[in-house]
This record gives C-alpha cells, sequence and structure tokens, in this order.
C-alpha cells in the first residue's frame, strides 16, 4: 500500500516515521509532482495540483478537523474525504475556551491588570446566571466544550444545525437547532462561542445582525474559523458598548496582519490559531488505524470523520 503525505506548512519526517511503524509494509512518501500514484493521503491544505496528479487515490485523511481549506480544492466526485475525530483536540478546546470564560466572568483580565498598576482592589462578584454561555456547534469539540462549561455551572445554550437529544452528554444544556432557532438562541445567550465548521451556510454567521442579538454586556469566543466572523461589524459593536469583549484564536488572514485593527484592541484577545493543536502521535494512530480498517474491507461508513462533502462538514 502506498500512501502520499502532503501537508502544507507541516514537518514531514515525524509523521512519515509514525505512520511506517503504524502500518508496517506501507509505503508513505512526502508527496512530489509526477510520484507515484498512491492508495491513500495524509493532508492538510495541499494544492490543487496534488489532487489533479493522484487519481487513483481512495481517501484523503485530514490532519485537522476542519475541512474548508481542502473542499476549496476540485476533489474527484465520490472520494472519501476523512477528517480527524478528536484526536485529543477536544480536551484542549475545552480548556481553552473554559479558561477564556471564567477569565472574563470573574474579570480576571481586570485583575492582572490591576496588579501590574500595584493596585490591590476587590470587584463585586457576578452572578454566574447573568452570563449564559451559546456554544455554535454541537459537534465533537462543541459538545465537549458544552460540557464541561456545565461542570462550572453556567447555564449553557447549545445550537446546531440538527435538534440534539439533549440526555447523556448534553445533560442540562438547552438546544436550539436550525435557522429558526438561532435567533431565540442568541438572545438567551452573552457569552458566544463558535465551534462551526466554515461552510456556505455558516461563512460570515457572527455579523451585526447576530452579534447585536447577544444579551447586553456580550462576550465572543472564536475557536473555528476566522471567515465566520465579520471583523468590522465586531469592532462596531465593541465601540457601542453592546459587547463587552472578544477572545479569538482564528482570523481571516493567518497571521494576523500587523496592521489589524484587533491587535491591541483593549477588549479582545488573541491567540495565534493554538486553542486546539493537532497532536501528532494520536493523530497518526487514529489515521493509521482507519487505514488499516478500510484497507481491510471495512466499510468507510463505519468509521468516525467522515465528511459529508455536500454539506461541507
Ligand atoms: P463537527 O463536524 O463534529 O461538528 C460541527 C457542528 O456544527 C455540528 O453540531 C453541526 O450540526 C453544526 N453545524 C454545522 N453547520 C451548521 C449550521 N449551518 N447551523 C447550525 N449548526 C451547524 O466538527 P468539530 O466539532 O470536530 O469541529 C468544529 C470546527 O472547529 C472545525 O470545523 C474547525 O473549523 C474548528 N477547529 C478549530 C481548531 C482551532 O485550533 N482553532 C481546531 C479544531 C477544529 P449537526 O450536529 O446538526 O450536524
Ligand atoms: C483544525 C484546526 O481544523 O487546526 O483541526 O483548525
Amino acid at each position: 500500500m502506498r500512501i502520499a503525505f502532503c501537508c502544507t506548512g507541516t514537518a514531514p519526517e515525524p509523521w512519515l516515521q509514525g505512520l511506517s511503524s503504524a502500518l508496517p509494509g506501507a509505503e508513505v512518501q512526502v508527496w512530489a509532482p509526477g510520484a507515484p500514484q498512491a492508495d491513500f493521503a495524509v493532508v492538510w491544505a495541499p494544492p490543487q495540483a496534488f489532487i489533479d496528479d493522484q487519481p487513483g487515490l481512495k481517501a484523503l485523511f485530514n490532519i485537522g478537523a476542519g475541512v474548508d481549506a481542502l473542499l476549496k480544492l476540485r476533489l474527484p466526485p465520490g472520494l472519501p474525504v476523512v477528517r480527524l475525530d478528536d484526536a485529543g483536540m477536544s480536551v484542549q478546546m475545552a480548556e481553552y475556551v473554559c479558561h477564556a470564560a471564567i477569565r472574563h466572568f470573574r474579570e480576571f483580565d481586570v485583575y492582572e491588570a490591576e496588579s501590574a498598576q500595584g493596585q490591590w482592589s476587590f470587584h463585586k462578584p457576578r452572578a454566574r446566571a447573568d452570563f449564559p454561555v451559546g456554544v455554535m456547534g454541537l459537534g465533537v469539540l462543541g459538545a465537549r466544550v458544552a460540557q464541561a462549561l456545565r461542570t462550572f455551572e453556567f447555564p449553557v445554550n447549545g445550537w446546531s444545525r440538527t435538534p440534539k437529544n439533549m440526555a447523556g452528554a448534553l445533560e442540562g444544556v438547552r438546544g436550539f437547532a436550525g435557522a429558526n432557532g438561532f435567533h431565540d438562541f442568541l438572545a438567551e445567550s452573552r457569552i458566544l462561542v463558535n465551534l462551526l465548521p466554515l461552510t456556505a451556510d455558516t461563512q460570515n454567521i457572527l455579523d451585526r445582525n447576530a452579534l447585536q442579538r447577544l444579551q447586553p454586556g456580550g462576550y465572543v469566543i472564536n475557536v473555528a474559523r476566522g471567515a465566520h466572523l465579520v471583523d468590522d461589524d465586531l469592532l462596531a459593536l465593541l465601540a457601542s458598548g453592546h459587547l463587552a469583549g472578544a477572545t479569538l484564536d482564528v482570523f481571516r488572514t493567518e497571521p494576523l496582519p500587523a496592521e489589524h485593527p484587533f491587535w491591541g484592541h483593549p477588549a479582545i484577545t488573541i491567540t495565534p490559531h493554538t486553542s486546539a493543536r493537532t497532536l501528532r502521535d494520536e493523530s497518526i494512530a487514529q489515521i493509521a488505524r482507519k487505514i488499516a480498517a478500510f484497507a481491510n474491507g471495512q466499510p468507510l461508513a463505519q468509521l468516525s470523520g467522515v465528511v459529508d462533502v455536500s454539506l461541507g462538514y
């Protein structure tokens, strides 16, 4: 079996070694134009030339959860695309979002600024009930985040495309679904967490019309994709005082350009697309297990993380 590795911005050697030892007998190589035809590919944001050069692929394995960059390419009809299913990302995302929500709710950002000035001052505790958190996207990451926020006793709302059974992992989360449920979901939320995939339906979803529906003093945590958020609308609602702040991990252009007004904004916390990193060992183990199962005749549809290309996630 031949596996082509084509991951933009990723040092290949440890992946080649890891995949080779997890799949003894497989020939794993970095793709270069004209390379022999591979059976499977492990990819992150590959060029169109890679897809065009490898018409014999049986499946593409994406080394991230989001497939928006991959689905911008012209893929052969019916070519299965498999994304990472958690692989150690959901716990990182839960840490990141809980940290950002709690930092805002408990005013740790204010205490940090005051202590830097040598100031010892108390703030009146705020009521958790006044900080309902809305999680957009209740998939692998969103569900874990909603669950983690519940353990801190925040009121949590969740919004997904299709209605969810709120028992089990989503116990205690108030569910909203579809375009019809969106405005009610926003009106019931003050802290907004975005964990949607970037698709034709969700691009620019965090615009003025949506963000102004959040409760006054709203706070935005965007950990999905920069193109979900209309930057100028966020800035305008921060300026008007309707929004109190934002923690942003993802941006329309990454790295965030030096001249972007988000830099240095007193109400915006920036991190460099690091909320949930791809963990190499977990990801190699997951991908190798799926390639082996598929190669042994298990239908791909039985494996987790198979993307519905028509929906875009
Ligand atoms: P999933 O596919 O498991 O979950 C997607 C969720 O979004 C589902 O609940 C789905 O609804 C919902 N959804 C999709 N379209 C719509 C819509 N039009 N309206 C309402 N809800 C919708 O994805 P993951 O949880 O694994 O990942 C989510 C995203 O997080 C990724 O696509 C990626 O962009 C981002 N990400 C960011 C990282 C970072 O470091 N910043 C790291 C990893 C991922 P339903 O359940 O009904 O299908
Ligand atoms: C992902 C990401 O989609 O890293 O996995 O953003």
